[in-house]
């Protein structure tokens, strides 16, 4: 355990001052912490640490980009109850430019935006959600900036991105088959810059405050080989599903009224992609940890993968043998794709591997938190 106590005051213009001044006591900030922490899958004993670094972290300024979207991902984020960590973290970043929102429109919000990059230059966070038009920029405009000039131009002076929702993270819906906008992701275009990917249409709200709490207290997190922070994507839903046990067994539903899904069986046959989906849902579930999409007996589409929209029918099942699941910890191939048993078996090494490393990553954190 470590022996360091936290400061009692945090330093001025910080995420901790700020909470403070916000009416969060200190055994509400410490709560919060200490909620983060779980949510990141950390020990206890990382909790000073994270404590320590908030309270000092300066309130970093957030510009949040919306392009070709449903909305989705912002609502998901506004959606979640209050007060929450989400809720927090989310008051706790200085957000001087979200077009969603924002009270300022036309010229007066741009005005903002320019204003906010000019006076954190090479320090704010730049957010985006959404993909961008490619075929003809003038698809979607602002204040009659095209998206692809406005992401150019905000992204010289960011820190680092974060890619929230599938869309931003790999073109989304907008790039389904046909693509009719040319809609690409920002990863796609910037390619000078920290890019952190927080999947999923839309991503689970704790998800994106929680993947901003860890770079305002430690930098950028671990990712994985498709920019997601490992402590949220490092899983896949079938290993932490609560109806594992029935798949198993052999025990599948065949139709959503049948007595096997009326009994909570696994939704597999049903065409249910958790063996491919890497998210925290299984864990962290939706609405303060009521339930999740399986919970509420409906397989998990793989919102948090690339091009799910076009990887096979929903409710077809994954062509993978079932016994080839039972002791895998996931498979990183695609969805309704022929699988071939060499392929297997390099998912099955590849994914070892990514659960050994987030691994080594968590215990190295808590040893750097015992004796720094
Ligand atoms: Fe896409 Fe988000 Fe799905 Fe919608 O901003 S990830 S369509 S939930 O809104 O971008």
């Amino acid at each position: 355990m470590s022996t360091r106590k936290p400061s009692s005051s945090p330093a001025p213009g910080s995420v901790g001052e700020y909470l403070r001044a916000q009416g969060i006591s200190r055994r509400g900030f410490l709560k919060f912490c200490t909620a983060t922490a779980s949510m990141m899958a950390l020990s206890p004993a990382f909790v000073p640490r994270l404590v320590e670094a908030l309270e000092k972290a300066p309130r970093p300024s957030v510009i949040w980009l919306s392009f070709q979207e449903c909305t989705g991902c912002t609502e998901s984020l506004t959606r979640s109850h209050a007060p929450t960590v989400e809720g927090l973290i989310f008051d706790a970043i200085s957000l001087d430019y979200h077009h969603t929102l924002q009270a300022a429109s036309g010229e007066a919000a741009e005005l903002a935006r320019e204003e906010a990059m000019k006076e954190n230059w090479g320090k704010y966070v730049l957010v985006v959600d959404g993909s961008i038009p490619l075929g003809n920029p003038g698809f979607s405009t602002i204040a009659g900036i095209s998206n692809v000039d406005m992401l150019m131009d905000t992204a010289k002076g960011a820190a680092a991105i974060v890619s929230v929702g599938t869309c931003a993270a790999y073109g989304g819906l907008p790039q389904a088959d046909p693509n009719p906008t040319g809609a690409v992701s920002v990863q796609d275009l910037i390619k000078d810059k920290p890019i952190i990917n927080v999947p999923g249409c839309p991503p689970i709200p704790v998800v994106i405050t929680g993947v901003l709490a860890h770079f305002l207290a430690f930098g950028l997190p671990e990712l994985d080989e498709l920019n997601r922070p490992k402590v949220f994507y490092g899983q896949n839903i079938h290993d932490r599903c609560y109806r594992r046990p029935f798949y198993e067994r052999g025990q599948f539903a065949e139709t959503f009224d049948d007595e096997g899904a009326k009994k909570g069986w696994c939704l597999y046959k049903l065409g249910c992609k958790g063996p491919t989906t890497y998210n925290a849902c299984a864990t962290t579930k939706w609405n303060q940890g009521a339930s999740f999409p399986i919970e509420s007996g409906h397989g998990c589409l793989g919102c948090s993968e690339p091009r799910f929209w076009d990887g096979g029918s929903f409710y077809k099942a994954l062509s993978v043998p079932t016994g080839d699941l039972g002791q895998t910890a996931g498979y990183a191939l695609a969805a309704g794709g022929a699988v071939g048993i060499a392929a297997g078996l390099l998912a099955r090494q590849k994914k070892a591997q990514a659960v050994k490393d987030h691994e080594t990553v968590t215990v190295n954190d808590l040893h750097k938190g015992e004796h720094s």
